[in-house]
């Protein structure tokens, strides 16, 4: 009789779908819940969808019908490994303002639902990304208190189809929706495209560092106050 048992349990497991997420026990489940977001954003300008897995492998679909945004934001995806789908049609006949500030503003509110209550999260980063000639260093705290220091300087009024004035936007909307400090700093460079590729590339790398999970804290806030 004990030996059916058995023999039924093995065959049970074995028709389980082998999966990461399968909580094993519940005391442990939240280090094996899935961090992943939906978000849809429709106004009169814009109609933007971003789906994220923050532990993702950095596979990306990128639309924005912004040919420029959309290499900046397969940048984001690529190196910080969070997967991602975005998909916006905006009102680019007037020009890129909306599309550019919206898209900031869905992929930041993506990625702070997927986060969740941020327990076990490193929380902080700091980066220095090179790129050629330029460096460009990014440090964020993952708070919920956003805040942008912006010292980027482009001598340049357009890269590819965008006014560079743009970036500061599409940074400042991230982070006030993401709820993230961050700073943002060309320490050195002269190439535009190279200083602003080196600011997504940074934002990316930093992300991925701050929203890892820190194994000796799983499921703790890190946080003193207790709140974030
Ligand atoms: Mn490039």
């Amino acid at each position: 009789m004990w030996r059916f048992i058995l023999n039924l349990q093995g065959f049970l497991r074995h028709l389980l779908p082998k999966s990461k997420f399968i909580c094993i026990s519940s005391n442990k489940s939240q280090s094996y819940m899935s961090r992943k977001a939906k978000i849809l954003r429709k106004t009169k300008e814009t109609n933007i969808s971003v789906d994220v897995n923050l532990d993702g492998k950095g596979k990306y679909q990128i639309k924005t019908k912004i040919g420029f945004l959309d290499h900046m934001l397969e940048q984001l995806s690529k190196h910080s490994l969070i997967d991602m789908k975005v998909i916006a049609k905006g009102d680019t006949h007037i020009d890129l303002h909306h599309t550019t500030e919206d898209t900031g503003i869905a992929i930041g509110e993506a990625i702070k639902k997927a986060a969740g209550k941020l327990r076990g999260i490193k929380r902080f980063s700091s980066v220095l990304i090179p790129m050629d000639e330029t460096l460009t260093r990014v440090s964020m705290d993952i708070s919920n208190r956003p805040y942008l220091i912006w010292k980027v300087d482009l001598k340049v009024e357009k890269l590819g189809e965008m006014d560079t004035e743009l970036f500061k936007e599409w940074f400042q909307a991230f982070s006030q929706a993401a709820g993230i400090t961050l700073h943002v700093e060309n320490i050195y460079g002269d190439n535009s495209h190279h200083k602003i590729e080196s600011c997504f590339k940074a934002l990316a790398r930093s992300l991925r560092e701050a929203l890892e999970i820190d194994k000796r804290i799983k499921n703790i806030l890190p946080s003193t106050k207790g709140k974030l």
